[in-house]
């Protein structure tokens, strides 16, 4: 499997050449065989690359350009398709490669999925963990009609893992009720319609703490990010969003890693959606890695 060589094919702007050179490592985790209503984040990664060429390089909101921080795009982890168990324990192996090089990982779905195995690698590595999850959605549930392996599941599954009391959800708008239930009982927390204000409350008490952020695209609202699989109405605006990863960029936190997922670029024939992601990418990068 690929991870330190060049990436022949498209890559996103201003990736440096050289891994080992490089502090970031940007990859994408092209899978959507286990989602609920319309496939298609399968090819997220690939056009939120090609539309990156729109992109500046420079980001006047933190004064800082992509030739500073130095990351590598690995391009995609070729995973298997219509097998979620054996595509699960590729990007385990991926990312422990990365972390164990000492690399900022930063995910590009692909179905909300993805992010189970890498936070559980996180959490292998950072004992104290925290996560920053931005969605429309729960992602609580146990399984999705009797099946555990689903992109309803990754926040139930890294919850139960690393304890509920270090997820902190934002932006939330829709679940089953059982989930909030669950979620108020266990002590997690989770900000329902809202993401820059109560970060705002949230973030001073993470200060120091390995923090890595989850970011589904549908936390946006659909006329910001129509190119999605699960729209959901009433979300944020494309400008919260970007405030809310400059305000975990400017914390005291200690971002170790990140990812964005649910991109599907065929629900938006303007293209919005993956320019928009393109944007998010070049902000997480210039915001996190330090
Ligand atoms: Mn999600």
């Amino acid at each position: 499997m690929r991870f330190d060589e060049a990436y022949s094919g498209n890559v996103f702007i201003g990736s440096h050449s050289n891994f080992m050179e490089s502090k970031a490592v940007l990859y994408g985790m092209p899978m959507d065989w286990t989602v609920s209503y319309r496939p298609g984040s399968r090819f997220g990664p690939t056009r939120i690359r090609e539309v990156s060429i729109g992109l500046e390089e420079y980001s006047p909101y933190l004064d800082r350009e992509l030739e500073e921080i130095q990351y590598f795009d690995a391009g995609d982890i070729p995973l298997p398709f219509g097998n979620p168990q054996r595509s699960l324990d590729m990007i385990t192996e991926f990312v422990e490669k990365l972390l164990a090089a000492d690399k900022f990982p930063l995910g590009m779905g692909g179905e909300h999925l993805v992010s189970w195995p890498v936070m559980k690698a996180f959490s292998e590595k950072y004992k104290d963990l925290a996560i920053i999850h931005m969605d429309a959605h729960t992602d609580l549930r146990e399984h999705y009609e009797g099946e555990p392996l689903s992109h309803s599941t990754p926040i139930r599954k890294i919850a139960e893992h690393i304890g509920p009391k270090n997820v902190y959800s934002f932006g939330i708008r829709s679940g089953m009720k059982e989930e909030f239930e669950w979620a108020k009982r266990e002590g997690m927390h989770i900000s329902k319609f809202e993401v820059l204000e109560p970060l705002k409350e949230i973030l001073p008490t993470l200060a120091g703490r390995p923090v890595y952020v989850t970011i589904d695209i549908d936390v946006l609202d659909p006329a910001h990010a129509p190119g999605t699989g699960t729209v959901d109405a009433g979300g944020i605006t494309s400008k919260e969003l970007l405030a809310s990863i400059h305000e975990i960029a400017r914390s005291e936190v200690n971002v170790v890693g990140a990812d964005l997922v649910e991109v599907a670029p065929i629900y938006d024939v303007s293209e919005q959606t993956a320019n928009t992601a393109s944007k998010l990418i070049r902000e997480m990068l210039l915001g996190f890695v330090k």
